[in-house]
């Protein structure tokens, strides 16, 4: 399972840091949506889904996390502790976000917007999503 993940410039001076992004240069799609979650609880894990169509990058900008990716046949763990290093996740990718430290914010840049019939929650419906794509795609 290939994890695709982007180490983004930052632009520093000494004044801080910056980063900057931009759709089909920095980041492969257009951004539909940007949502970022904080005051996340280290114990609780989140996500437990997979999309059928949506693509995302996730970004720790601040703090760190693990995200966990499952493409229905290998399960890989991806620590997040830079706020210049982006993870793509695909659509058909079952995903749980956990570990979170107390001042993490993980922000995420999608492709599309927030549409509920796009989610896959139960996970041996995603298996058999994944059978069926491997299939259309024979
Ligand atoms: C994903 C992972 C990485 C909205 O109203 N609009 C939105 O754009 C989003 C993302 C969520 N919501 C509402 C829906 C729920 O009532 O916010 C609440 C929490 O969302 P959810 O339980 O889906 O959050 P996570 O952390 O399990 O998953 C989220 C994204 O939903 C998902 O697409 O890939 O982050």
């Amino acid at each position: 399972m290939q994890v695709v993940k982007y180490m983004f410039q930052p632009h520093g001076d000494d004044r801080g840091q910056l980063v900057a992004l931009e759709e089909f240069k920095d980041i492969p799609f257009k951004i539909k949506r940007v949502y970022y979650m904080y005051d996340t609880v280290t114990d609780v894990r989140r996500g437990f889904h997979a999309h059928k169509a949506l693509e995302q990058i996730l970004i720790c900008i601040h703090g760190s996390c693990k995200i966990l990716l499952d493409n229905g046949h290998e399960k890989k763990v991806i620590p997040l502790e830079k706020p210049y290093e982006g993870l793509y996740v695909a659509n058909n990718m079952w995903r749980e976000m956990y570990d979170f430290s107390p001042d993490a914010v993980l922000l995420v840049l999608a492709s599309e917007l927030y549409d509920e019939s796009d989610y896959i929650r139960n996970y041996d419906d995603f298996l058999a999503f994944v059978k069926a794509s491997e299939e259309e795609n024979k």
